[in-house]
């Protein structure tokens, strides 16, 4: 049943089987051991991030162009079911990634993740993401956590920063609520969710499917957001 959270986000226990979860994380974790060199060159759909003088391999985005599993699970009925709940309307999925955190994993300022995708003609609250672990999460190996404020607007990113701190994930000027998620749980949230994550500091990775969803109504979403999305990218590579 949804019981949409004032801070925009639920937790589903046991909300998958575990099999199915297990039989994904394979799959995610055969395609990027095999195809691990273009981890470590610019590449747009693959994006490593900084770990004091050397790279991690964090994000394939978007994973189902790769993995036809990852693609099922994004049109499955099961995620659009509650995406359509969460919407009140029937819903599209559009998006997906693939985040691995392995150990030493930096964090993820506090944003919303609507400001990512403008320029899409959505109202930021009308998306909505469903995260599957693909293995345990919790505060310990990097997990998400969300602001215990509710904001009913998008900030940009100046805004955020005077609000939430600089952009150093572990600098508090908000509580925190950690997300503590097993194989079979699911977490939705909306587009104005304020989360973020902490470094990856154990020893334990902790991969996540994020897939995410707009309103059908609105037309097919996807390509025009890769295009946008693969341009910003290469833009801010050549600025480097
Ligand atoms: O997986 C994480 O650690 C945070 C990722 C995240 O918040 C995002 O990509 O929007």
């Amino acid at each position: 049943m949804v019981q949409k959270n004032p801070l925009g986000w639920q937790i589903f226990q046991k909300f998958l089987p575990t099999t199915e979860v297990e039989r994904l994380w394979h799959d995610c974790h055969s395609w990027c051991s095999m195809n691990r060199a273009l981890f470590e060159k610019p590449n747009p759909y693959i994006q490593g991030r900084q770990n004091g003088s050397h790279w991690v391999w964090d994000r394939l985005d978007p994973a189902s162009l790769y993995i036809p599993s990852v693609n099922t699970m994004g049109h499955s009925e099961a995620l659009l079911d509650i995406a359509r709940a969460w919407m009140g309307e029937n819903a599209q999925f559009f998006k997906d990634k693939l985040i691995l955190k392995p150990p030493g994993t930096p964090g993820y300022g506090a944003h919303q993740d609507a400001t990512y995708w403008h320029g899409l003609a959505v109202d930021p609250n009308q998306f909505v993401t469903i995260l599957v672990p693909l293995q345990q999460m919790s505060r310990n190996n990097g997990g998400l956590y969300f602001a215990d404020q509710k904001l009913d607007r998008l900030l940009d990113e100046t805004q955020l920063v005077q609000r939430f701190g600089q952009d150093e994930p572990e600098v508090t000027r908000f509580n925190k609520t950690y997300m503590d998620l097993q194989v079979g749980d699911i977490l939705v949230f909306d587009g104005l969710a304020v989360h973020g994550s902490d470094w990856n500091r154990s020893k334990i990775a902790r991969p996540s499917l994020f897939f995410s969803f707009a309103p059908a109504r609105v037309g097919p979403l996807r390509e025009t957001y890769y295009q946008n999305f693969h341009r910003q990218i290469q833009a801010e590579r050549l600025q480097i």
